[in-house]
């Protein structure tokens, strides 16, 4: 047997793999977890911020509101497993109404995000038990051994299900659900379908935030992986296509052009673009469709007053 042989691909040749298989097809489109680089965290971290950028502050508002509903539902002792670390203010917001959980699982694939989180939730909540797993929550990850007298509450705060596609967003929550087991429960963010000048000013901010997080893609690439994009070749635009029901970010080349990444040289028209993430919105009733396909029961959901965000809680 042979030591240099590994099983797995090494994280930087399954990056080169997506991005070379992504910008290869006809429509080209790159892998939106690849947005979060540490610079695209702290990005995305300011996006939250923004005048424009309404999910942050209106699922913040909604948890705060309804936390000691949400914690009277979800009962004692649950191991509360976050899918994505994030900046942790809402899941503090929550912790604080937990009626004496068991654990705090944040399962992120940035350390430098997941200690961050860390930090901030156990200096508020010191005798906090804190288990965090370094991962990408999308694929191959085992749950560290919790308390087995602790019901599963999985938390997945932000409308990031809406970077699923439908089908695979179906298939995400059942293997949840699964996981979970009989006495599961999660606790879901989702954005809502709205008026498209709503959304489109969302993901067009006057500051010009979204379109260095979306840049900075390519910026990564040019990095990681030894490639030549001009950034002031391309440039961001957000647009609702309401056929999908989804937010689409696109790299537009602004000429025609051609770069370089190894092995390959990738050819781009004036005008082309590059989806990097699909951010799906859901009505009511499609949502609540969606939860059901992935054998979730729908316990109860909170909309602010404006109708533009809903917060679900289901159990299994
Ligand atoms: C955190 C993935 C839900 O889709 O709204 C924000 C990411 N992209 N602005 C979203 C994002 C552009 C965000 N999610």
């Amino acid at each position: 047997m042979s030591l240099d042989t590994t099983p797995f691909p090494s994280p930087a040749s399954r990056f080169l793999a997506d991005v070379v298989d992504g910008l290869t097809r006809s429509q080209k489109y790159l892998p939106c977890k690849y947005l979060y680089d540490d610079r695209g965290s702290q990005l995305f971290n300011a996006i939250c911020e923004l005048p424009e950028y309404y999910p942050t502050r209106t699922e913040l508002a909604l948890t705060e509101r309804f936390a000691p509903e949400i914690a009277q539902r979800i009962g004692e002792s649950a191991n509360l497993i976050e899918l994505g670390a994030g900046s942790g203010t809402k899941t503090r917001a929550l912790l604080a109404h937990l009626e004496d959980p068991a654990a705090y699982i944040p399962v992120d694939i940035s350390s430098h995000e997941l200690s961050r989180c860390v930090r901030a939730i156990s200096s508020q909540f010191p005798q906090l038990t804190v288990k965090p797993v370094v991962a990408d929550y999308t694929g191959d990850w085992s749950l560290p051994r919790l308390a087995r007298s602790a019901r599963s509450l999985f938390y997945f705060p932000g409308s990031t299900i809406g970077n699923f596609e439908p089908a695979a967003a179906r298939d995400f929550l059942a293997q949840k659900a699964a996981l979970a087991g009989n006495d599961g429960a999660l606790l879901i963010g989702v954005d809502l379908k709205k008026d498209p000048a709503i959304l489109e000013a969302a993901y067009n901010d006057r500051a010009g935030i979204t379109a260095e997080f979306n840049l900075n893609l390519l910026r990564r690439i040019n990095r990681e992986l030894n490639a030549d994009f001009a950034l002031h070749d391309f440039r961001h635009q957000a647009v609702y296509n309401a056929e999908e029901g989804r937010v689409e970010m696109h790299l537009i080349s602004v000429r025609d052009q051609q770069i370089a990444l190894p092995g390959h040289t990738i050819e781009f028209q004036k005008g082309e673009s590059i989806i990097t993430e699909h951010s799906y919105k859901y009505a009511i009733q499609e949502f609540a469709r969606l939860a059901e396909d992935s054998h979730w029961r729908t316990r109860s959901f909170w909309i602010d007053p404006d109708g533009l965000f809903s917060l679900w809680y289901l159990e299994t």
